[in-house]
């Protein structure tokens, strides 16, 4: 083996310019791995991009006559400016990573996990910081590390080569060059990709911030004083929307701009109606607490959340449109082409099906549907809440066929009442003494009238049920129990307003919706 330095190779008829190709290594290493990043956000969040992040608290870390000469100097094109920015001093310690690394093992590797710790704290101090975020953020240094140990490795071996060619060893040079080459590739064309994704979501993100919510006409009445049960480690009443649940088909969040956004209504009715966005912040909104559940939500699952909701009854706007006889389903299309078919008659009935503009006194966040979408009390989200909507068709179930319906999934999907124990946790050992319980129940719609619980399927015993917020929402309910040491199987029934008890026979999710009780183990010590 060769004992020289890889430095000192340069000149022996190794890589010439093994600086310049150890820096290019290094670009493209961490290009590639910042590209990864922000696809992975454009699929799963843009809140994930580790990109907006750090320019997030660049923003916020610079000084304010800066930001006023950014403004001056770039306009409305600031955050472009911003992110290219970035991105060259980001090409430009990547370069440096890459010499470092060369020049000395992990080295280059150590500069990158400094600045990975860097993107770290940014991702940490913004106000949506989540666990995937930082996920996303570490997975990326990691990325790069990586990928820069490989073509460092892959550059030494070219030069060890080409002082001592080995007959029949694979061309190191090669799959060098091929390496940078193929990252390269990757880098450009998936930063292309994503800044397409980002340009969009910028748009609608930018013209979220600027949504004015109107006052609503109707205020949602206040949440009961005594609607909490008060038990320690339960879920909020209101789920906060950074905690909302998400269910969707899309690939990448549809990024739709409010300004060219118009809702169609069509199919069997006396007069086509399209409605703008200022159209429809300009109607007497209704505001209320509605909870709504995914079909996929198994017994105890979490697919569930309570959100207070802005919007315009669909029944006015039916109404307007005037439905024709024979007209039994509503099929609203989203602007990626997703649909629901939602029964008329649920949708006139005078409940408060919305076409919501607002959750939790926000602008729809772009993932729940930004800047139109439907929330109708009582059936699941399936046929009924569609995020993005662009269009509602009145149509007859005959006739029309939704996203879910082929496959596999029941045409029709009330919500079926349903009860869920989330104190004590899953799994948490509890001392003997007065144990308390708490969770909530619901049956959207018809209201809870009754919550019980049994102890290895002994008697029923009745919780205190806190009030709902109402029916249209999921209620708390507490009990506490006196336990003395030993394993318990603790169950819980709803039985909702109209006197109903919960279908207690254990079926799947699919095709409209799973039953059974929600069964948890506890175990108490002495
Ligand atoms: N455009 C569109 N809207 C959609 C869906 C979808 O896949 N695409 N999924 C529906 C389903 S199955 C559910 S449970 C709810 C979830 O709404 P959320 O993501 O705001 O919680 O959205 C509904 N609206
Ligand atoms: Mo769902």
């Amino acid at each position: 083996m060769s004992s020289s330095e890889p430095g000192q190779a340069r000149h022996d008829g190794g890589p010439r310019q093994a600086a310049r190709a150890a820096a290019a290594a290094g670009i493209v290493a961490v290009g590639s791995a910042a590209v990864l990043g922000e696809l992975l956000a454009g699929f799963f969040s843009p809140s994930l991009s580790p990109m907006t992040a750090v320019g997030g608290a660049v923003i916020d870390a610079v000084p304010p006559g800066v930001k006023d000469w950014a403004v001056a100097v770039f306009g409305t094109a600031d955050k472009a400016a911003l992110l290219v920015g970035m991105g060259l001093v980001m090409a430009a310690l990547a370069a440096l990573a890459g010499i470092l690394e060369y020049r000395k093992r992990f080295a280059g590797a150590a500069l990158i996990g400094v600045f990975g710790m860097v993107g770290l704290a940014a991702v940490l101090t913004r106000a949506q910081a989540s666990a995937n975020a930082a996920v996303l953020a570490v997975l990326t240094a990691v990325v790069a590390v990586l990928l820069l140990r490989f073509l460092i490795r892959t550059l030494r071996e070219w030069e060890t080569q080409a002082l001592e060619p080995a007959p029949g060893a694979p061309p190191a040079r090669r799959r060098f060059l091929q390496a940078l080459a193929g990252g390269a590739v990757f880098t450009a064309a998936g930063g292309l990709l994503a800044g397409l994704w980002r340009g969009a979501a910028a748009v609608a993100s930018e013209a979220r911030s600027r949504v004015t919510l109107p006052v609503p006409a109707s205020p949602a009445p206040a949440i009961p004083g005594d609607a909490e049960a008060g038990v320690d480690g339960m879920q909020p009443l209101v789920t906060p929307n950074k905690d909302f649940y998400r269910i969707d088909t899309a690939l990448t969040v549809p990024a739709v701009d409010p300004a060219t956004w118009v809702l169609k209504v069509t199919g069997l009715v006396d007069r086509e109606v399209e409605l703008t966005f200022a159209d429809l912040l300009a109607k007497p909104l209704t505001e209320r607490h509605i909870t709504i559940a995914c079909v996929s939500n198994t017994v105890g699952g979490d697919l569930i959340g309570n959100a207070r909701w802005l919007g315009w009854p669909v029944r006015e706007l039916l109404a307007l449109a005037g439905p024709q006889a024979g007209a039994d389903m509503v099929l609203s299309k989203s602007a990626d082409g997703w649909t629901a078919g939602t029964p008329l008659d649920v949708l006139s009935d005078g409940r408060d099906a919305l076409l919501a503009v607002a959750m939790n006194g926000e602008p729809l966040p772009l993932e729940h549907g930004f800047p139109v979408r439907l929330v109708v009390p009582g059936l699941y989200g399936y046929v009924s809440a569609t995020k993005w909507v662009t269009e509602l068709k009145v149509t007859r179930f005959a006739d029309d066929v939704a996203y879910w319906t082929p496959r596999g999934w029941s045409e029709r999907g009330p919500i079926k009442t349903s009860s869920r124990i989330d104190v004590p946790r899953p799994g948490r050992q509890v001392k003997a003494g007065t144990i308390m319980f708490g969770g909530v129940a619901w049956a959207q719609h018809t209201g809870i009238g009754r919550v019980e619980l049994r102890l290895n399927r002994g008697p029923w015993r009745q919780a205190d049920l806190a009030q709902g917020i109402s029916v249209d929402t999921w209620y708390q309910w507490k009990l506490g129990v006196e336990l003395t040491e030993g394993q318990y199987e603790v169950q819980v029934r709803a039985t909702d307003l109209a006197g109903r008890i919960q279908d207690e026979r254990s079926r799947p999710v699919v095709p409209d919706g799973a039953t059974g009780l929600h069964t948890i183990r506890v175990d108490v010590t002495p």
